[in-house]
């Protein structure tokens, strides 16, 4: 995700991992590139200044207590200075009021109107018994109140609109007037932007801010844009007072730099963080869990909790029984290829994990899928457990059977061979990806993608 920054932090704490003490001397060279590493990820000035210097201070007093594994010492150090930095804690939404209004706002094409259907998908999923209105206050954007309107159909969550009606102030104050009038917990208000910070938007958020005495007010931040996005964030919370940010497109590219300084500049928590498209993909935002992939250590919180929406617990532990017993067949194959389909963004869930760059453009289409399924179901029972060799006449029928070329299927089976070999010789299993079933994710990828 932040792949430059990552890349050069995690040199240079292997860089130190050989020494055997921290220095003065060594810190000051670690120091000042942890610097150049932040600043070189558009980090604001003045927030790098204040954080190396805490990193410097407290690791000089450190080295001085302890000398053991200094490498391990100082990235701890600069990781947990990075969850200060970015709050420490998650920061959930303020929905306590009898009738909550949370306005959404930001430049034009931040992600604004996606972020206030995925909040609604949000709170239907995390707070079953509140009721949200979305409220279409864009009018600037004619399209913008029909994206609004689909993306609320979709979720089958109520849209207010007003046709005809040209003042954003007076579709809130109606859509206000509608949650409160038929109960509604939360109001979600998005707003129109403007591709540059200008006075007759910020006039129209004050005074829309002014009407509906909102709970929370979202600043919307394209983490892409880097210092842009800090600059725009400092200025809303001037005119608006933000009670928060929702990073978005960290899907992307982005440079490291707006999730870090945006926090230090607003004072403001970061709340949410957007990292697809899809309704699904945001994610309260995590300090510790952002450290951890911007310092490469992967990100295993927002792994396990994905991981346990989409598998089937029971299930992919048999699935590991078997693989750990190697008695894994091509049944236990198909089953676990169709878990790995299941999980919708298991794309950006890899780019998560450190060293998963590779893995991008990584996709199991369904039709791969089918394809895979044809061919195991055109196998009969002794060949799918195993109990039958492969010989090249029965792989030709198979290949018949499932409409494929016999090449395809050559390439299914060593697939399988390497995932199975792959299960059998996997002691160092990591603790939290086998508890989920998926074992070395990145070498059964591996299999995967050679399969194809
Ligand atoms: N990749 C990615 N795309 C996003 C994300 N959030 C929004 N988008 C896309 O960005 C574009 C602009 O979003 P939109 O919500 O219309 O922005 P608005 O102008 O601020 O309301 C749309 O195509 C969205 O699908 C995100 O977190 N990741
Ligand atoms: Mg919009």
């Amino acid at each position: 995700m932040f792949g430059a920054l990552t890349d050069k932090l995690q040199s240079l704490f292997s860089s130190l991992t050989g020494k055997k003490t921290l220095t003065e001397e060594n810190i000051s060279d670690a120091v000042r590139q942890v610097r150049l590493a932040l600043l070189d990820a558009d980090v604001n000035y003045s927030v790098v200044s204040d954080f190396v210097k805490r990193v410097k201070e407290k690791s000089i007093g450190d080295a001085v207590l302890k000398s053991v594994s200094p490498g391990d010492q100082f990235t701890k150090l600069v990781h947990d200075e990075l969850i200060e930095l970015m709050g420490s804690v998650e920061s959930p939404l303020d929905l306590q009021a009898r009738l909550s209004v949370v306005m959404v706002c930001g430049l034009q094409g931040s992600g604004k109107t996606t972020s206030c259907a995925k909040l609604a998908a949000y709170i239907g999923k995390t707070e079953k018994n509140k009721r949200v209105l979305l409220a279409a206050c864009d009018l600037q954007r004619p399209a913008a109140v029909e994206q609004l309107k689909k993306l609320g159909a979709d979720l089958a969550v109520p849209v207010f609109t007003l046709d005809g009606e040209a003042s954003p102030v007076k579709v809130a104050k109606k859509a206000y007037e509608k949650a409160e009038a038929e109960g509604f917990d939360v109001l979600i208000v998005d707003t129109a932007g403007r591709l540059h910070l200008d006075e007759e938007l910020m006039k129209e958020l004050e005074l829309l801010k002014s009407q509906l005495s909102p709970r929370e007010v979202l600043f919307v931040a394209n983490a892409t844009t880097g210092q842009d996005a800090v600059r725009t964030a400092a200025e809303f919370d001037k005119r608006v007072q933000i009670t928060g940010t929702i990073l978005t497109m960290l899907d992307g590219n982005a440079r490291a730099g707006a999730a870090i300084s945006i926090r230090e500049v607003t004072k403001k928590p970061l709340k949410f963080e957007g990292i697809g498209e899809k309704i699904g993909d945001l994610q309260i935002f995590n300090p510790r869990s952002m450290a951890d992939r911007i310092l490469g250590m992967g990100d295993i919180i927002n792994l396990v909790k994905k991981a346990q929406e989409n598998f089937d617990e029971a299930q992919s532990a048999e699935l590991e029984k078997k693989m750990l017993k190697a008695t894994f067949t091509y049944e236990d194959y198909l089953r676990q290829m169709g878990m790995v389909k299941k999980m919708g963004s298991f794309k950006s869930l890899l780019k998560m994990m450190p060293g998963f760059s590779s893995m991008e453009g990584f996709e199991f289409s369904d039709k791969e899928f089918t394809k895979l399924e044809a061919m195991i179901l055109s196998m009969t029972v002794a060949e799918r457990q195993e109990r039958e060799e492969l010989s090249f006449s029965r792989r030709k029928r198979i290949a018949g059977g499932s409409g494929v070329h016999v090449d395809e299927v050559n390439r299914m089976v060593k697939g399988f061979k390497r995932v199975k070999q792959l299960f059998k010789s996997m002691p160092n299993m990591k603790a939290q990806a086998s508890k989920m079933g998926l074992g070395d994710i990145k070498k059964q990828i591996e299999g995967f993608k050679k399969w194809r």
